[in-house]
């Protein structure tokens, strides 16, 4: 059977695959599995029909079958489950494989975010200063530097390239225009080795063709 996902209809990342639907295109394409895409707007997402899928009214969402799932982590970690190619078969480095993707979603992304809604969400609010966007600046530095000391002379973050990778590098793009990464080459280098993936590029593709799509209907 082949999967749906849901993504925006009308991303408000501009197309440049900054929604969270593009990490879960970007493993189906690693591991070659084909899937739908549903298209939800921001209205859609708040109804009963979505809110079956992600009681959160967000997307990604990952059906097949009878299963339903949410949460980009737990798709990710389920098609690397079903198929290989994204998690290593040796039980310790998969499970350190699996180590990373939690290290890119529970210690890297959540800065980021805070980052994210002072920046656009918060901006003018009276909580907001550039004082405080320096502080959270400095808290993404120290896990930049503590990322780029572990990986090293290494291409990936455990041997193969693995959905840990993919995770990472998927959260390390948020930073992008905040002129962060930039000062460490070891994760530019990083990160552009996984978007020169056929796979990702593939994913980039096929998310940019929805955005074309609803430019032209606007
Ligand atoms: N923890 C969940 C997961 O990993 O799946 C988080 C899902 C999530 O935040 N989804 C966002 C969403 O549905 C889209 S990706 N938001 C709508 C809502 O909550 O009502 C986050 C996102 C949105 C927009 C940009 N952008 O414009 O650059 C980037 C990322």
């Amino acid at each position: 059977m082949t999967p749906t996902i849901t993504a925006f209809a009308d991303s408000p990342d501009g197309g440049v695959g900054l929604a969270r639907d593009m990490r879960v295109r970007w493993a189906l394409e690693e591991v070659g599995q084909p899937y739908d895409v549903k298209l939800v707007s921001f209205g859609e997402m708040k109804q009963p029909a979505h809110l079956s899928r992600n009681p959160f009214g967000q997307i990604p969402t990952f059906e097949d079958g009878a299963l339903k799932l949410f949460e980009s982590g737990a798709i990710i970690f389920h098609i690397a489950e079903q198929h290989p190619g994204l998690l290593p078969t040796e039980p310790q480095a998969r499970m350190r494989a699996i180590m990373w993707m939690f290290a890119a979603l529970s210690t890297l992304e959540p800065p980021i975010i805070d980052l994210e809604q002072s920046g656009f969400i918060d901006r003018g609010q009276p909580w907001e200063s550039d004082a405080r966007m320096e502080v959270l600046k400095d808290r993404i530095r120290v896990r930049l530097q503590q990322l780029a000391d572990w990986l090293g002379d290494s291409d990936w973050l455990d041997g193969d390239f693995s959905a840990g990778d993919l995770m990472m590098i998927m959260v390390l793009r948020r930073l992008e225009g905040d002129n962060l990464v930039e000062d460490y080459p070891t994760l530019v280098a990083y990160m552009a080795r996984g978007m020169a993936r056929p796979a990702y590029g593939r994913a980039y593709d096929a998310q940019h063709q929805v955005y074309l799509a609803a430019s032209a209907a606007r």
